[in-house]
């Protein structure tokens, strides 16, 4: 049973949102905790429930090509409200597939060797030969990817805000890359941030932002935020 503890902001009656963080190539645990929604769903059925992923599907882990395919195909909760957010490493990778060689680089340094060893490809082909390798749907659902999400007392990004910063006057690297000064910022933000691109042993749940990152590719598990009403709980694989 999911154990719940208070949250730091609310969802509205009969709404529930399952947010996951970085998945990073790991198609088998992201298999295992749509299984684990489903249950959770079969349950405790509500009225309107929402599967939100925080982006960071591909590099770094081992199978970021099994992870499109669940991603873009029969997703066993097809019949959810899905919202699906972008992270830098969807943005790296959409950039070095258009082929400048700094672009290239950058990917390749932040773990996009793996993206392309998950789809049999070698890192030095010509990107012009990924971007043809690569299922026109996997790319057409990255390009599709959003950069926020709003929901009750909650703003679903990738990486954090800039404090200071109006939410709807956020810059889009601030959104998928941002650290510092968000994560020590001790300030109200006009909605508690949900996010995810900085990995912790465990979940973080602050007074303004909850932490979902717990670096699934190296070793922790794969987080699921259960928010609904008042409350938080977590489901793990
Ligand atoms: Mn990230």
């Amino acid at each position: 049973m999911t154990r719940f503890q208070p949250a730091p902001a609310s969802l509205p009656p009969n709404q529930r949102i399952y947010a996951l963080g970085d998945i990073h190539g790991c198609a088998a645990r992201l298999a295992q905790l749509h299984g684990l929604i489903a249950e959770d769903l079969l349950r405790r059925p509500v009225a309107e429930a929402t599967l939100l992923h925080l982006g960071d599907y591909v590099d770094k882990g081992g199978d970021s090509a099994g992870v499109l395919a669940h991603l873009t195909g029969s997703v066993p909760l097809a019949g959810l409200a899905q919202v699906n957010l972008g992270g830098n490493h969807e943005a790296a990778m959409l950039a070095a597939l258009e082929g400048a060689p700094g672009d290239v680089a950058d990917w390749l340094w932040c773990g996009g060797r793996a993206t392309l060893d998950s789809y049999g490809l070698s890192a030095d082909a010509a990107p012009a030969v990924w971007a043809a390798a690569i299922p026109p749907e996997h790319l057409r659902w990255l390009r599709g990817l959003r950069r926020c999400h709003r929901a009750g007392g909650y703003l679903f990004v990738h990486a954090g805000i800039r404090p200071g910063v109006a939410l709807e006057q956020q810059v889009p690297e601030d959104l998928i890359r941002i650290r510092q000064p968000f994560l020590s910022s001790e300030a109200q933000h006009g909605a508690v941030v949900v996010h995810g691109h900085t990995a912790r042993a465990e979940p973080e749940i602050r007074h303004n932002r909850i932490n979902l990152d717990t670096a699934a590719w190296s070793g922790g598990p794969l987080t699921c935020a259960v928010l609904e009403a008042d409350r938080i709980g977590f489901l793990r694989s």
